[in-house]
């Protein structure tokens, strides 16, 4: 391919996304155990932003989409931004839709993350949410999307937006040292869904193989996640995906001030953004 050819494929890439290669989806799978069904990375060829906010602020026209972003130690890995939730800039950070992926997995699995970042179900992995909520880049925000089950299924992320929420205004995940510890607060009264996270506040994380939590027992072990478990769970938006809300105390998808602690929910979505003040 002479070099005029290259320049107008590689702007055409640019612009309008690439198919992965067999190497990119590799590559995505050492990263952590991630599919990218139908996947198209929208900025490929660029040096790669810190978040999606910072990506939407380079292109204000940018969609939903995968797009790649990079942590203060450059090293870089792929995200679903959500540029239709609240103005858009959201980095998502946890989805389920469907049973289709497992969440009962261990540290490592955890660590790294696993799932189909587009349209399905995944955990970005906690080493990236750590490096995605960097706090010398600022104060992140929190956006916790939530969908019952008597609800009709909705295709796609941005209907999520029409759900209940919670909003926070301070959200952070610490470093392996801390045991990725939450940090959440500043719960903002506009939300719908109540405050479920404040009792995980301060709490390390917790998967069945690595018991961190401040229960005699292992609460990861007795829900089948990985969380911010206390003793144990006001919220588990990792928990079992169930095919209908009916179920026992805490058990599967659980939001408590929004759906007791029987109910479990349908879709759930959380995602992150800088804080503009
Ligand atoms: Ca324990």
């Amino acid at each position: 391919m002479n070099t005029s050819l290259f320049i107008l494929a590689a702007l055409f890439a640019v612009v309008f996304g690439a198919p992965l290669s067999n190497k990119e989806k590799q590559r995505v799978a050492v990263l952590g155990n991630f599919t990218v069904s139908e996947g198209v990375v929208h900025n490929e060829l660029v040096v790669p932003p810190k978040n999606c906010k910072a990506i939407q602020e380079n292109d204000p026209n940018a969609v939903s989409g995968i797009y790649e972003v990079q942590s203060s130690n450059a090293r870089t890995y792929k995200v679903f931004c959500d540029m239709d939730l609240q103005e858009g800039g959201w980095t998502v950070i946890l989805r389920r839709t469907d049973g289709s992926v497992n969440f009962n997995r261990d540290w490592s699995e955890y660590r790294t993350g696993f799932g189909n970042l587009l349209n399905g179900n995944y955990f970005l992995g906690l080493e990236n949410i750590n490096a995605l909520t960097d706090p010398n880049i600022g104060k992140f925000e929190l956006w916790v999307g939530l969908l019952k089950h008597d609800l009709p299924n909705l295709p796609h992320f941005r209907h999520i937006a029409t759900s209940s929420f919670a909003h926070y205004k301070n959200f952070r995940v610490g470093d392996a040292q801390s045991l990725y510890q939450l940090t959440v607060s500043e719960y903002q009264e506009s939300s719908t869904a109540g405050d479920s996270l404040k009792a995980h506040n301060s709490a390390p994380f917790s998967t069945p193989d690595r018991d961190n939590d401040k229960d005699r027992e292992s609460c990861a072990q007795k829900f089948k996640s990985g969380w911010w478990f206390t003793n144990c769970l006001e919220s588990n938006l990792a928990g079992v995906w169930r095919a209908k809300a009916e179920g026992e105390a805490d058990q599967g998808i659980v939001w408590e001030s929004f759906s007791g602690d029987r109910n479990s929910l349908k879709s759930v979505v959380m995602a992150v953004r800088p804080l503009q003040e």
